[in-house]
């Protein structure tokens, strides 16, 4: 007998209509009826059929069926010789969200290439369709950008790192850093298209771009401070150091994301915006001049003039700007969509007034904070996010649940920042198992958070899913807690 499914994520419908059979070659189809991404697979003594409402759909349908199929499926080489049977279901399945995301840091540490393309995979097998690449920070640009070769000259490369965030303060003494070409930036698209995966590239600005400054010191605020002694930022936190509001510094962030556009195809393109300390534009007397000339009312406002500006230009090319929520502070541009991570707050205020959001709050889903209480979490950062509290987290809110406005999420995020997160190993460590429970929660039609069965879910991960997992030799927090 082959067993329970326990299909993670969960599917709208599965029924076992007995016998079971092996897995011969798969039947596909394309339905539109069916809806974006839904699928339906049915395995039958007559063999295995997916029918997609759209290639995606196959593909997840796909993906379920692999779960069926056993571990060998998701090894590097198969290490049975018996043929798996796979038991007679049909399955009738449709995501909840659009955007299903995560958000990876590869500012704060470089992960090689084949580490993304990893990540695609396990993405994928959790049919999560949106990998947001955070590709530069205060500490470190990681994009080729042909037309100013020292964004990575020198914006890609740190002497030492900060470990940690708090007491004592302590360095590693190494240097860091790395940078995608833009062929290995292609090479990522093209990867996770075939596996229906897009990637939103995230450029920070006007804050959070140290790096930017430290390879080109025009582009600070050069009246207040001296830009050409600022370097690649070794620590952490929030950094007063940002952009100068310049047309010389729109014409060179246009340039950019010029090349940006020419490497990835996706609709959304992310330009930041957040945390962006404004004390030097406040001292600034070219900031103060803008802000005359353009008849804005405050420091807020300039912010509001740079994104505006962004969401016009990029909308002149037929895409759309994705902001983080402080681009609400000082008016939103009209075609911005927001990552909402300061609680929900930004996030329902967007949606009222008719902007698409993705729900991704601090309070909830990032995946760079611990997973348990207690001593023994290995990097012990940010509030505790346990598999559970992923699993019963809600993205709509009760305010927006039921309302018109509720459509306007179009998705949800978990986001995995990395100033603690140096290699694959802790990557892993933090992205896994909470990772599994969040796909469910972006993919799956749950119940209200209280109501929510995750003893059921618990059980389906520690009966399959685990399993799964260390077949994909994915590094995972074990259930049992860390190592001592
Ligand atoms: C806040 S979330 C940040 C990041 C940090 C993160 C650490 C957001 C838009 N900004 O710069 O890495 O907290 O959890």
């Amino acid at each position: 007998m082959t067993g329970e499914p326990n299909l993670i994520p969960a599917p709208r419908r599965l029924v076992r209509t007995g016998g079971e059979g092996p897995v011969g070659e798969v039947r596909t189809s394309v339905d539109p009826a069916l809806g974006p991404e839904a699928y339906r697979l049915t395995v039958s003594a007559d063999g295995v059929e997916i029918v997609g409402g759209d290639d995606a759909g196959i593909h997840w349908g796909s993906q379920t069926l692999r779960q069926m199929r056993g571990l060998d499926a998701f090894r590097r080489a198969a290490i049975g010789s018996e043929p798996v049977n796979v038991p007679y279901v049909v399955v009738e399945d449709a995501p909840r969200f659009a955007w299903r995301g995560f958000m990876l840091d590869v500012a704060r540490h470089f992960l090689p290439k084949d580490g993304v393309l990893r990540y695609i995979d396990l993405l994928a097998a959790h049919k999560l369709n949106v990998l947001h690449l955070h590709l530069t920070d205060d500490q470190g640009w990681r994009i080729e950008i042909e037309r100013y070769p020292r964004l990575t000259e020198v914006g890609a490369w740190r002497p030492r790192t900060r470990m940690g965030w708090g007491e004592p303060v302590m360095w590693d003494e190494r240097p860091h850093g790395g940078f995608y070409s833009q062929d290995d930036l292609r090479e990522i698209v093209a990867y996770a298209a075939e596996r229906h995966v897009t990637v939103v590239p995230e450029v920070d600005l006007p804050g959070h771009s140290q790096a930017a400054i430290a390879a080109y010191p025009e582009l600070g605020n050069s009246d207040v401070i001296d830009t050409s002694a600022l370097g690649v930022k070794t620590d952490w936190g929030i950094n007063p150091n940002v952009l100068a509001p310049t047309e010389a510094m729109l014409r060179f962030y246009e340039g950019v994301l010029e090349e940006v556009l020419d490497i990835f195809p996706s609709r959304f393109v992310h330009i930041g915006g957040d945390e962006c300390v404004k004390d030097q534009w406040r001292a600034s007397p070219t900031a103060q001049e803008r802000i005359r000339e353009l008849g804005l009312k405050d420091e807020n406002e300039l912010q509001s003039w740079i994104i505006r500006h962004f969401d016009r230009w990029l909308a002149e090319r037929g895409r759309r700007l994705v902001g983080w929520d402080e681009i609400l502070e000082g008016g939103l541009a009209e075609g911005a969509t927001v990552t909402c991570w300061r609680w929900y707050r930004g996030g329902i205020a967007a949606a009222k007034a008719g902007h698409d959001v993705v729900m991704c709050p601090q309070q909830e889903v990032y995946l760079d904070h611990v997973q348990a209480p207690g001593p023994d979490e290995p990097v012990p950062f940010g509030w505790v996010h346990t598999l559970e509290d992923v699993y019963r987290f809600e993205p709509v809110p009760p305010s927006l649940a039921g309302t018109p406005e509720a459509s306007h999420v179009i998705g949800t995020q978990a986001n995995l920042w990395t100033e603690v997160v140096e290699d694959l190993g802790r990557l892993d460590y933090q992205a896994f198992p909470r990772l599994a429970a969040f796909a469910e929660v972006a993919w799956s039609q749950l119940p209200a958070p209280d109501e929510r069965d995750f003893e059921d879910f618990d059980r389906r991960m520690n009966a399959a899913h685990y399993a799964r997992l260390d077949a994909l030799g994915v590094g995972y927090r074990p259930p049992s807690g860390p190592h001592p």
